[in-house]
């Protein structure tokens, strides 16, 4: 909602120039402010919006509907994800969209790979293919990660340390939520490699392992989440480095890299019981009665309540009601505004009896 008012208001050709420039900043900052919910009773029903170029909606409870209903006070978020901004991150467009300090390798390069053992046998070297089996004969023989037919970034890990495997520049909005994730196997056995990912120049990314012992071609996903604060452009690099520098083994792929930008809504939700009113069902009276008086357990300080006759009335005098019938009384509480159902009571008002010997006049 916040956005779209904003837009809105650019829609105002008086509001070009430096408060379209001024706006325009603010809409691209894609960490909302957190909304606050406030409502009566033991649930409440929050809802999702559409942000443009946004998709796949997730709950904070793994809920991809654009409603949930909660039933308890507390921390709630949902958010969507943008497009990804890496180019080629499935490598079906092959040696593209990246750079590399290690040397590039492809099946039939002249001269390379013979006797022993394919085009990847020299260590610090890469290939996109759809089988690690094809650019070396002791790597493990398996599919990418993308559909099961495609290309992946096949490597033999260098013995030279921070070699960047694999850079790119990406567009950056500032003081934005991204989320980056990579899919990563090992294509032969021993000594797994240990992947550090960076942006712009630093490792808040994180690292990974590769987990020994996993069968070469088991798919790992690897996920983080990064704000980028200050920093903002359309040539902010990503990189991979793998930090083992063992020669034996060492060799791994690389799948399916994504680095989205994340819209995250946080919303906090607050649940006020409703307020139970009890009345006494019926009461009887000579000439006036306080209604008051049917109230079991009044409070005035806590709640305000509200008095109406049969026909709907708001009684300003409840202390003094002179007419028999059926009253209506609500409570409401002052601090969260939450108000009870209705309840009836009878009321019977008995003429005074006249003292014997007098008459009117
Ligand atoms: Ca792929
Ligand atoms: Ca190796």
């Amino acid at each position: 909602m916040f956005i779209l008012s904003l837009k809105k208001q650019m829609m105002f050709p008086m509001l070009l120039g430096i408060f379209v420039c001024f706006f325009s900043s603010r809409v691209l900052a894609q960490v909302p402010a957190t909304i606050n919910v406030s409502d009566c009773g033991t649930s409440t029903t929050l809802n999702s919006t559409t942000i443009p170029g946004y998709s796949n909606l997730i709950w904070d409870n793994g809920s991809t509907a654009t409603s949930r209903v909660v039933n308890a006070s507390g921390a709630y978020w949902w958010q969507v994800t943008g497009a990804n901004v890496v180019t080629n991150g499935n490598f079906s467009a092959g040696n593209t969209g990246f750079t590399s300090q290690y040397t590039y390798r492809y099946v039939g390069q002249n001269g390379i790979g013979n006797p022993c053992c394919g085009v990847l046998s020299a260590e610090g070297t890469y290939a996109i293919d759809d089988n690690p089996r094809d650019v070396h004969t002791n790597f493990s023989s398996f599919t990418d990660h993308t559909n099961g037919a495609g290309n992946m970034l096949i490597v033999n890990g260098s013995p030279t340390n921070n070699q960047i495997v694999w850079t790119q520049n990406i567009p950056i909005i500032a003081n934005t939520d991204y989320v980056f994730s990579v899919w990563v196997t090992s294509a032969s056995p021993a000594n797994p490699a240990q992947l550090q990912f960076s942006i712009n120049g630093n490792n808040q990314l994180g690292t990974t392992i590769i987990p020994a012992g996993t069968a070469d071609g088991t798919w790992q996903f690897f996920t983080t989440t990064w704000n980028s604060g200050g920093i903002s452009g359309n040539n902010i690099p990503i990189a991979l480095v793998n930090k083992n520098t063992v020669a034996n083994g060492n060799d791994f792929a690389i799948d399916d890299i994504v680095f989205a930008p994340v819209y995250r809504q946080n919303i906090n939700v607050t649940l006020n019981p409703i307020p139970v009113l009890t009345l006494t069902p019926s009461a009887e009276a000579c000439g006036v009665y306080n209604l008051v008086q049917t109230i079991v357990g009044y409070d005035n300080i806590t709640y305000a309540y509200v008095f109406k006759d049969a026909q709907g009335n708001v009684i300003n005098n409840p202390t003094a009601v002179v007419q028999s019938g059926v009253y209506t009384i609500t409570a409401q509480n002052r601090v969260t505004g939450c108000t009870s159902l209705p309840k009836q009571t009878t009321i019977t008002i008995n003429p005074n009896p006249q003292k014997p010997g007098i008459t009117s006049l």
